[in-house]
């Protein structure tokens, strides 16, 4: 039996809208990746339907320390949208969250088009921009626990993220060695996490042949001025209201937010 593609994205979006934990699609009944794919991008029309756009994509388990911690291998693509957007030094809300957690990445953007059709096209020529990042991944799954195809399901668990300043990559590029830059996340002044950039698929600029390959399988359109998050240095770690977390990622810059809820100081 096939699966019920608009079913299972609307009881996903339903469990990120009510923030109530769900379980795994899969224990009731098995997804093929395609499916997991069909499901995310049928949530995201969904968000779309409510006037949410598509700014950007992120790239999940490109580390070895996220890959182990959540016990999947395969890299996957997910979709972020504007209202997940909280500004570098600013607020996330985390009382619409289910159990979120909050990890340091290496954000790039786009100048140009990444043409998944054309591979005679560098796609690394597309890249203007690096900034250090922090994602907010929040799963819909209970326990924070699924199988890659549930997890793919529901949008690689994108649920925030704030960029950094963006510096122009050429720049960067002469300065440091954006394939060994260290990593340090600090949750309210103290260290939670350490690693390197190298950490990211032995380098986060591989992160852009990575999606544009993914995009080309998974039928994603990546157009000039999109963001690109390239995948967590360190694991994630988890994030509860009133905490300020900052990101560093050396010789590129810092970014800062803060965790509210909405009605108290958020
Ligand atoms: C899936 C998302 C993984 C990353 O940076 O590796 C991810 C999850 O761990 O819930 O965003
Ligand atoms: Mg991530």
């Amino acid at each position: 039996m096939t699966a019920d593609v608009t079913a299972l994205a609307a009881r996903l979006d339903e469990a990120a809208r009510t923030a109530t934990a769900i379980p795994q699609l899969s224990d009731e009944q098995p997804l093929t990746l395609d499916e997991a794919y069909e499901v995310q991008h049928t949530g995201i029309a969904l968000r779309a339907g409510r006037g949410d756009t598509v700014v950007g994509v992120k790239l999940g388990f490109t580390s070895k320390a996220k890959a182990a911690q959540m016990g999947v291998s395969d890299v996957i693509v997910g979709q972020l949208t504007a209202s997940m957007r909280a500004e570098d030094g600013g607020t996330v809300d985390v009382g619409t969250m289910v159990h979120p957690r909050i990890e340091p990445e290496v954000a790039f953007r786009l100048g140009a088009d990444i043409d998944p059709q054309d591979p005679v096209v560098d796609p690394l020529a597309a890249v203007t921009d690096v900034a250090p990042a922090l994602e907010i991944i929040d799963s819909r799954y209970r326990d924070f626990r699924f199988s890659l195809h549930d997890v793919v399901a529901d949008d690689t668990s994108a649920a925030g993220f704030v960029i950094g300043p963006w510096r122009r990559l050429g720049d960067v590029r002469s300065e440091i060695d954006l394939a060994n830059a260290a990593v340090v996340l600090e949750v309210d002044g103290e260290v939670a996490g350490t690693g390197s950039t190298a950490a990211i698929l032995g380098d986060p600029l591989r992160a852009i042949e990575a999606v544009a390959r993914m995009a080309r399988q998974h039928s994603l359109g990546v157009p000039a001025g999109s963001i690109i998050l390239a995948g967590a240095a360190t694991a994630a770690v988890p994030l509860t209201a009133g905490s300020v977390v900052e990101a560093s990622v050396a010789g590129l810059g810092r970014v800062v937010v803060t965790a509210g809820k909405a009605g108290h100081d958020g």
